[in-house]
């Protein structure tokens, strides 16, 4: 088994958590010391930072929220002079103002580590050809994936996002041996070979390191399957870091979390309280060595529980599962809250469709209607309308049993439906939920 930094990944759990109890106190003193926005909060609940002598204390903490970050636009949340920042990212968001993050020289330096111990927990070492498919510039995929590509010193080909006929040209004539990029591009790339009759035999791929966006276990045998590759899951977000907060194992069973870097709480979204071990919850951080920007308890809006069996590969840092969705991003239909990953997970399981799909919300009246579009392959949707009515029927009845509702389903036309290059949008959500 290799490992990164063997004495951090597979450190006692006493150990571990005495380090995060030092990283959170010197987290504290910097965000109160440095931004104001901190200070007046802990000030206006009462929070001594001083007297911060235990992990559980975390919850009596305010939490951090994409709109403080806004509010703070651009640079209000910094905890450093600008003249000590090297690194500026930004999330654009697809709704207001974005959200500024910024790194000193020591946090590069962490974050290369972090990306270097994903990539190695995921089976590269400096022997790969590395292709980045993620978009290079202010979204933190590209330029966090190649930092710690290059760390771990493997052969790193810059190619960014797009392009697919040239991305497959360079994986065959440069030899890549491991693929980053969204698991939906994965598919893109996939497809496209297909439809150039290229033999993936005849390419070097071995790994595929995926993240940006959710994805479900069916998905995973797809690619994998269609590539020939081991593809593994990778987690982050601009607000904490990037990529390298978490990242699976060859395992594949969960991703480790980086935790001797990040605080990771799993609560309510509800009541804001822990939930019980083991159950799915909002994922909320804490950065424990951050310079730049430190965020105390952010609101990720993303949903997961947390894997405490120990993992075989030997590392001791816990595991969370898959992000199984998103606060916002659940929908209720008929009062029955559904995410669009369930239906993910469904409709690859059944034969006949391709794995490109989209779920279109609509609210009717007071009600939420929600309509999946589903491509299937040419000989099905030229068929015999029996055998498509079939389909439908067999789709809308698997669904149903999951859901516990009914969903109308739409057979389309194979590549009818919009692919992307970066982070595929499968919801759209036509509701006007402003509240007017
Ligand atoms: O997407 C960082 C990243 C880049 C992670 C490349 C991994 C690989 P943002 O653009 O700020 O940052 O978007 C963060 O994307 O809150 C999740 O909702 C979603 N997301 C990221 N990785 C995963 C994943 C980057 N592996 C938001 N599974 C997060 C599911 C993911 N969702």
């Amino acid at each position: 088994m290799t490992y990164w930094e063997k004495e951090r990944e597979c450190m006692s759990r006493s150990d571990l958590e005495q380090l995060q109890l030092e990283r959170l106190q010197s987290t504290l003193y910097r965000v109160t010391t440095h931004v104001p926005f901190y200070r007046k909060k802990f000030k206006e609940e009462g929070i001594d930072p001083d007297g911060f002598n235990s992990l559980a204390d975390i919850n009596k903490l305010p939490f951090t929220s994409k709109d403080d970050l806004r509010n703070n636009y651009p640079y209000g949340l910094f905890a450093v002079p600008l003249r000590d920042i090297v690194r500026v990212h930004a999330s654009s968001g697809t709704t207001g103002t974005a959200t500024v993050v910024g790194y000193t020289k020591n946090d590069l330096k962490t974050w290369s580590n972090m990306v270097a111990r994903i990539l190695t927990a995921a089976g590269v070492t400096n022997d790969d050809v590395v292709q980045i498919a993620f978009g290079y510039g202010m979204f933190t995929g590209g330029f966090g994936l190649h930092y710690g590509a290059e760390r771990l010193g493997a052969s790193v080909i810059p190619i960014s996002s797009g392009n697919t006929k040239r991305q497959i040209q360079i994986m065959q004539d440069f030899r890549t041996t491991a693929l980053v990029c969204t698991p939906s591009y994965a598919l893109v790339l996939a497809d496209t070979m297909d439809d150039l009759g290229i033999n993936i035999s005849s390419l070097s791929l071995k790994y595929g390191l995926f993240g940006g966006e959710p994805w479900s276990e069916e998905m995973r045998r797809e690619i994998q399957t269609k590539l020939g590759i081991i593809a593994t899951d990778n987690y982050g977000l601009s607000e904490v870091m990037g990529p390298g907060v978490a990242g699976e194992c060859i395992e594949r069973n969960g991703l480790h979390i980086n935790e001797d870097h990040f605080l990771v709480e799993i609560i309510n979204p509800d009541t804001l309280k822990p939930v019980a071990e083991g159950e799915v919850g909002e994922v909320v951080v804490t950065t424990l060595t951050k310079e730049g920007f430190p965020v105390i308890r952010y609101r990720t809006r993303d949903l997961a529980r947390i894997i405490d069996e120990p993992c075989p590969c030997g590392r001791t840092l816990r595991r969370m599962t898959r992000i199984m969705g998103r606060t916002d991003d659940m929908l209720i239909i008929k009062g029955v809250n559904v995410y669009p990953m369930q239906i993910e997970s469904i409709l690859f399981d059944i034969e006949g469709t391709e794995p490109h799909y989209q779920i279109i919300v609509e609210r009717q009246g007071r009600l939420d209607k929600a309509q999946v579009l589903v491509e299937v392959t040419e000989s099905i949707f030229f068929d015999q309308m029996k055998k498509q009515r079939q389909l439908v029927e067999e789709i809308k009845r698997r669904l149903a049993a999951e859901l516990g509702i009914g969903v109308d389903v739409k057979l389309v036309e194979e590549k009818s439906l919009e692919r992307f290059e970066g982070k595929a949008k499968r919801v759209i959500d036509k509701r006007d939920l402003s509240g007017k």
